[in-house]
């Protein structure tokens, strides 16, 4: 098989019946062929930067965060035109190099700030649950996976995601979530409840993090 052109970040190679492959699936056929599993259940067309395999759930699978970035910044391209419009008394980006924005390529990518600054949103991350036979299922958006601080179902902020770690840190033995995210986007710290739940800390609590940051944990 010519394998399709991909920009690839990084690999892993595990125990499909345990654990699902990436972050282009691929079942072994034997030791050196490889079949694309194309319903692996992983998204297409996103600009993944890292990723992270634990079993978060407790069923004796693998399940995958991967950080997701942008594909290209139309923002700071001098040659993107932007057109305006409103939207329930709120001013919207309507267009962008006469694409509307309501198609899903630009959908909830930008935002009109009060001052009327326009503002590039990333790529939602992307959390998967492994089945178990190596096929995946995107529940970031699921209510209730991530809560907030106060326990309070959220939705997950999109961020300049750079790099993520699965690692007990709580030391409940249940792998929680360090996310490293870029520019505005603060680092975050999400403890799981063993169920695959995550809820943030508190601020106050990870105080300080780089502008520019990726991550490294050594084994507990
Ligand atoms: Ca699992
Ligand atoms: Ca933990």
């Amino acid at each position: 098989m010519k394998h399709r052109k991909a920009t690839a970040i990084g690999a892993w190679v595990f125990d499909l019946r345990q654990a699902a492959n990436l972050t282009r699936c691929n079942l072994p056929l034997h030791r050196r062929h490889w079949i694309e599993k194309l319903d692996s259940g992983l998204a297409s067309g996103t600009s993944s930067t890292s990723m992270a395999l634990a079993d978060m759930d407790g069923d004796g699978d693998l399940d995958l965060y991967c950080t997701h970035y942008i594909d290209f910044m139309h923002l700071i391209d001098p040659t993107t035109h932007f057109e305006m419009g409103q939207s329930n008394g709120r001013w919207i980006v309507s267009k962008v190099n006469g694409i509307s924005t309501s198609l899903p390529r630009f959908k909830d990518r930008f935002e009109v700030l009060a001052d009327g600054e326009i503002r590039e949103i990333p790529e939602a991350d992307a959390l998967y649950r492994n089945d178990g036979n190596g096929h995946l299922t995107a529940i970031q958006s699921d209510p209730g996976v991530f809560l907030d601080e106060s326990g309070r179902p959220m939705l997950y902020p999109r961020n300049w995601g750079l790099a993520v770690v699965f690692r007990d840190l709580a030391g409940d033995g249940f792998p929680d979530l360090y996310i490293s995210n870029e520019y505005a986007s603060p680092d975050r710290l999400l403890i799981n409840d063993g169920r695959g739940q995550f809820r943030a800390i508190s601020p106050l609590k990870l105080r300080h993090a780089s502008f520019n940051s990726w991550v490294s944990m050594s084994p507990t």
